[in-house]
């Protein structure tokens, strides 16, 4: 079916069969783009995430679905949903209980280090995946991207500095995003989106990510030509999640 997977999985010796036989292997993927510009959304990538390393417990007592759900109503873009269970108490069933009741792009936020992961994000109902320059060399980059562009994924590559930036950009990614926030440290500064912006190129993409607290910062952000807006913690501190994002852009 898919030669560059089979090629890739043939060289590793695995199978990615079962993958390949869900449901949502082969649903048609959204354009992460197409919803990022459409002048009707936010530009708000709203991600549902119950723990962090920085925060400690944010909420546990939301449902995926009542979340996600409140976030599309308000006008997200697109969803991201955490599915490492390690440091961020995800689930890979989160996501495809957000498949389930959602029609806008979601990203399928975690570690990705193995084509599996990236076969898997597609049969779980993932339309964009995360690929981070910090925990990746440039040749896992490109290869990792060009796999899921061979599937019809959305690539999403996260960079923090300048020299991550330029070692690590290829053709086959479709967006930038810069986080804020420093993985390293945990340090956060939105200025960080600022300096990073006029160094990616027109083509892709621009995202920021992470310590978006305020619709000022998003206005100024739009102004330095960012296209999307990754907001976690801000929504999900929140009882209501999706009421907080519908009164953030009201
Ligand atoms: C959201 P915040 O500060 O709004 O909760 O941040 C998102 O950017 C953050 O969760 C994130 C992340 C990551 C999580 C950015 N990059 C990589 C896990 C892995």
């Amino acid at each position: 079916a898919h030669k560059k997977t089979e090629i890739q999985a043939a060289k590793k010796n695995v199978s990615y069969t079962s993958l390949e036989e869900s449901e949502y292997f082969h649903r048609e993927v959204l354009s992460f783009r197409d919803f990022l510009l459409d002048p009707e959304r936010t530009g708000i990538i709203a991600e549902f995430k119950r723990k962090s390393p920085s925060k400690g417990i944010i909420n546990d007592k939301v449902s995926v679905e009542d979340v996600t759900t409140g976030y599309a109503a308000a006008g997200a873009s697109a969803l991201s949903v955490l599915t490492d269970r390690q440091y961020f108490m995800g689930r890979k069933v989160d996501l495809r209980r957000a498949r389930l009741a959602n029609k806008i792009p979601i990203l399928r936020k975690d570690f990705m280090i193995d084509d599996y992961q990236v076969i898997e994000a597609k049969a779980l109902g993932a339309d964009i995946i995360l690929l981070i320059a910090a925990i990746l060399t440039p040749e896992q980059i490109q290869q990792l991207a060009s796999l899921a562009k061979s599937i019809n994924l959305n690539v999403l590559l996260e960079v923090h500095n300048l020299e991550e930036l330029q070692r690590s950009i290829n053709p086959n990614l479709d967006a930038i995003g810069v986080n804020n926030r420093n993985l390293a440290d945990f340090t956060v500064s939105v200025e960080t989106s600022y300096q990073l912006a006029e160094y990616i190129p027109s083509e892709f993409l621009k995202i920021s990510e992470s310590a978006i607290s305020n619709i000022e910062t998003i206005k100024q952000l739009k102004n330095a030509g960012f296209n999307g807006f990754l907001i976690g913690e801000n929504f999900m501190k929140q009882a209501d999640p999706g009421a907080a994002m519908r009164e953030f852009v009201r």
